[in-house]
């Protein structure tokens, strides 16, 4: 413990107990008069190691916020939960051999002690855990509604698949082309796979951003994310009558177009008039081994041309090349696409590659350019600009009938299964007769089997495939014999729609009760990872817009409000892991300085949204701090508050709370300080003063606020007190502090009272003590600037 502190482990016990017995943070599903806030944190998946001091930072901004709102006079819902099914809950089973089902409860007890140490005001009568059957009922529910409206299919894809965790990645788990959880190398695998169609949600996804209050970095990722372009699909005829089809979002560059290129995967390879089959097919065996990462990265450009078999430009009637090349995608566009080598960089490279014409079409720069300018060598198009060209352009295309105008997306459908064992079952049942059918909602849940042999398998099949007594079922539809489907649904199933169920998280009739739905609405504030932005952020989205469609839910768009938080890093300033050993507990950094210090230190630590290195060091100043605070029950007296102090309170206030509306949580921090300073020298204290201070301060430090508060002889808890109010009249001092300079140089500082004409102020600059020692000579001139400085050259 850190020497001469306050007894933070006594007071911080007694609390916590109190609010527990008191059932202070419990939240009603109406409002008796109060606007209702609800605010959000993403619930933790439990992994081994407990909370690590990373945790503990977003965590602790939204219970200061949830405090603050209570104050406030709101109805403030602040849930939490665990997001306990999935591969990292799975891992550790894994790893320490024993069952996920018992990893996962010994690991809950941990977080929700570690959680409660904090001191958080959750609500903790809304609990929920993602892998428990009476919330995965309804995950399950959730998607036999997706599957009902034509939203889940099964798709034979080329999925990622990882050899060492035996697990299929979506490209988003991909880091550089490996596995983004062991780094190691990832091969194509074939594999028929639930999924959700995402893709069909591109346009409500990119237009609901216009409705809410997202920082724009985050609805920029999101847009990215989507990738919406705007261009045309055209025809090119191929010297055996058949059609090649485009996807072009520069139809303007139509007469620079000198060969065309096809992706590996392309039905085109399949033609008989290709006459050097040989060298594609090996060809398309090498690309297959690639990741479509790898490929997207595409360092060096590589391909063949397609023997006997051309293609005719439309618009100019040249016959070009054909060839095939792993830089052009399959499950993009078309998967073939028209190559432009003077205005497109990786056409250029390949063209360069291969000796092939480069003609140019606009004006402008060194080639490959991909600048504006007008138009050149283009027929009808010359002299336009880009977008007059691409009009035209595609005006042309369509009045012949070669092609229209398109929309592409680049975010895929949602790969919706998994061949692992912890996870929510599919709730579908495969009958040779009926083909897929639901699993009835009077047998929902369809509980995860309880077996031993849970363990990833390396053929790719889902360790549930051996539980036979639990595959062979009945078909719902036809009564014969049928088996149900193994597959698991993916990590991010449960936390796709788990803001609903905290609305009413003990409802076993519906999800959530279309009253708690209704008045919680949408989501007032959420905080979550960086790294979530565009999986989970969009995910969530799209369920719940989905749910929307079907009138499930009243809000289109879930979540008002969404902000982020920076990374705690080691005190080197490296990522704290478990490999590097370099992880700090809450548990200990509590032990020592006490959860209001941990609190307020990670508040403190830098502005919110950014990265920053834990310092043992820096917690001991917030610590010394918060001894400050409790020594001055001390000087306490009961009067009215001097002017020092009635300026000084009403000017935190005002600052708090406007910095907390504007998650500034480490500005709030530094306005305590400033205004325990401003009466620091004081011997004696208003109580007042104090009073409104603890109120203030208690969002961030509740225990010592509470206990301080208790002292001063009050009965309420500050959890319920009402949030202090500012008085204009009081924010600015009737001084002014001066700066006093002798030849430009910092020599005193001096209080001078307002209003005062220049002639008193410049006596009582030379009239200052620690000023006049510096005035040697002659005085030239005194320069004043209005409330700020006084220069005397001499
Ligand atoms: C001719 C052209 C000329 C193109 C030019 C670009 C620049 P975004 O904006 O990302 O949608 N493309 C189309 N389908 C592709 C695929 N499956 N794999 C790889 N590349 C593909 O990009 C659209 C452009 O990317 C399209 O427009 C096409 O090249 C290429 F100066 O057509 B463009
Ligand atoms: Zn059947």
């Amino acid at each position: 413990m850190a020497e001469n502190s306050y007894p933070f482990k006594e007071i911080e016990k007694k609390w916590q107990k109190r609010w527990d017995e008191k059932n202070c943070f419990k939240v009603d599903n109406e409002s008796n008069g109060k606007k209702k806030f609800y605010c959000l944190i993403e619930f933790p998946f439990p992994s081994g190691s407990g909370l690590h001091v990373g945790h503990a930072r977003p965590y602790t901004a939204m219970d200061t916020v949830a405090r603050y709102h209570r104050m406030k006079g709101e109805n403030v819902l602040f849930p939490i939960g665990l997001d306990s099914f999935g591969a990292q809950a799975e891992q550790y089973a894994i790893k320490t051999g024993q069952h996920p089902k018992v990893t996962t409860e010994l690991n809950t007890e941990t977080y929700v002690r570690q959680l409660k140490d904090l001191g958080f005001s959750f609500d903790w009568d809304r609990f929920i855990s993602t892998s428990r059957p009476e919330y995965y009922k309804w995950t399950q529910w959730m998607f036999i509604q997706f599957f009902k409206k034509g939203l889940a299919y099964k798709s034979q894809d080329t999925i990622n698949w990882c050899p060492a965790c035996k697990m299929a990645l979506t490209n988003e788990e991909l880091e550089q082309g490996k596995c983004e959880r062991c780094g190691g190398d990832v091969i194509q695998k074939v594999k028929s796979q639930w999924t959700l169609k995402m893709k069909s949600y591109s346009e409500d996804l990119l237009e609901g951003l216009d409705h809410v209050g997202y920082s724009e970095n985050i609805k920029a990722q999101q847009r990215n994310w989507i990738g919406k372009s705007v261009g045309a699909e055209v025809d090119f005829t191929l010297s055996n009558g058949e059609k090649l089809k485009v996807f072009t979002t520069r139809a303007d560059t139509m007469y620079g177009v000198t060969f065309m290129v096809i992706a590996p995967e392309h039905n085109l390879t399949l033609s008989k008039d290709i006459s050097n089959k040989d060298a594609v097919d090996a060809y398309k065996i090498a690309a297959n081994k690639k990741t479509e990462m790898a490929r997207l990265e595409n360092k060096e450009k590589s391909g063949v041309k397609l023997e006997g078999i051309y293609a005719v430009n439309p618009f100019d009637g040249k016959q070009i090349p054909i060839f095939i090349s792993d830089y052009v995608m399959m499950g993009y566009g078309t998967g073939a696409i028209m190559a432009v080598p003077a205005h497109d960089t990786r056409d250029f490279e390949f063209a360069s590659m291969f000796g092939l014409d480069i003609t140019r079409v606009i004006d402008g720069g060194e080639l490959p350019y991909e600048g504006d300018g007008r138009h050149v060598n283009s027929g009808f198009m010359d002299g336009m600009d880009k977008d007059d060209a691409i009009n035209a352009a595609i005006t042309k295309v369509e009045s012949e009938k070669i092609g229209k105008k398109t929309i592409n997306y680049k975010m895929k459908d949602w790969l919706f299964s998994r061949q692992r064992y912890w996870g929510e079952p599919v709730p579908m049942v495969f009958c040779e007769c009926c083909g897929w059918q639901s699993v009835p909602d009077n047998q929902l849940p369809v509980v995860l089997p309880d077996i031993d042999d849970y363990l990833p398998t390396d053929d790719g099949e889902s360790p549930l495939a051996k539980a036979t007594d639990w595959v062979n079922t009945t078909c719902p539809v036809c009564g014969k014999a049928a088996k149900r489907e193994t597959d698991t649904m993916p990590n991010w199933a449960g936390s796709s729609w788990y803001f609903l169920r905290y609305m009413d998280p003990k409802n076993n009739d519906e999800f959530a009760s279309k009253d708690a739905l209704n008045y919680w609405g949408q989501v007032d504030l959420y905080e979550g990872g960086q790294e979530h932005t565009t999986r989970h952020l969009l995910y969530a989205r799209f369920w719940n817009q989905v749910l929307f469609d079907l009138g499930l839910v009243p809000n289109k768009e879930p979540f008002k409000n969404r902000f982020s938080h920076g990374l705690i890093l080691a005190e080197d300033g490296s990522k704290m892991s478990k490999s590097k050993n370099n992880i700090v507990s809450p548990d200990d950094v509590i032990n020592e300085f006490g959860t209001d210090s941990l609190r307020i230190y990670e508040m403190f630590i830098a502005p919110f949204s950014e990265d920053a290195a834990w310092s043992t060091s820096s917690i001991i100043g917030v610590s010394r701090f918060l001894n400050r605070v409790y020594k001055m029950i001390e000087k306490i007296e009961d009067r009215e508050m001097n002017k020092e102090e009635k300026v000084a309170i009403n000017k935190t206030i005002k600052d708090v709370t406007e910095r907390m509306e504007a998650t500034k949580f480490n500005t709030v921090v530094s306005a305590y300080m400033e205004c325990l300073n401003a009466v620091s020298s004081q011997d004696k204290v208003a109580k007042e003063f104090f009073e409104k201070f603890l109120a203030i301060l208690n969002p961030y430090a509740p225990h010592l606020c509470e206990e301080l508060w208790e002292k001063l002889g009050h009965n309420d808890m500050l959890v319920f007190h009402q949030w202090p109010e500012y008085n204009e009249k009081f924010l600015m001092s009737d001084e002014i502090n001066f700066i006093i300079q002798i030849n430009g140089k910092l020599r005193s500082e001096i209080k001078i009272k307002k209003d005062l004409g220049e002639d008193e102020i410049k006596k009582l600059a030379l009239a200052d003590e620690k000023a006049s020692k510096f005035i040697v000579g002659d005085i030239k001139k005194i320069i004043i600037v209005p409330n700020k400085l006084i220069n005397i050259v001499v």
